[in-house]
């Protein structure tokens, strides 16, 4: 009796680490605050770094990309569930902007080669 309460003590402490390990590494990059706008900075160069953001839900994000490089992959950026799709000229700043509710926002390139997603709770 008492071993089979001492294993379930140890797999609930188990699933509880295994927790703050899961909900840890969704986590992402946080925002800066821009006068109430949460930005972040993406460089595009090989991947999207960061590729994965955080952000709170129901106040406006704005992402702002900065491809460097001249590979034709990476050209545009989608975001599928919001329709949008954008050109990503080399060098120069392209930002999207759009207000998430709870969930998570994929982001790739036209193939889907390139992946990044926003996470808002
Ligand atoms: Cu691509």
């Amino acid at each position: 009796m008492h071993v089979i309460g001492i294993i379930l003590i140890l797999l609930v402490v188990a699933l509880y680490v295994g927790w703050i390990y899961f909900t840890k590494k969704q986590t992402g990059t946080a925002a800066k605050l821009e006068k109430g706008v949460q930005e972040f900075d993406i460089i595009v160069k090989g991947v999207y770094s960061p590729s994965v953001l955080h952000a709170t839900a129901g106040s406006p994000v704005r992402i702002n990309f900065l491809r460097q490089e001249d590979t034709d992959c990476s050209r545009f950026v989608v975001f599928d569930d919001l329709h949008i799709r954008k050109d990503l000229p080399r060098d120069q700043k392209v930002t999207v902007e759009f207000t998430p509710r709870k969930g998570v926002y994929a982001f790739t390139c036209d193939m889907g080669m390139y992946q990044g997603k926003l996470i808002a709770d």
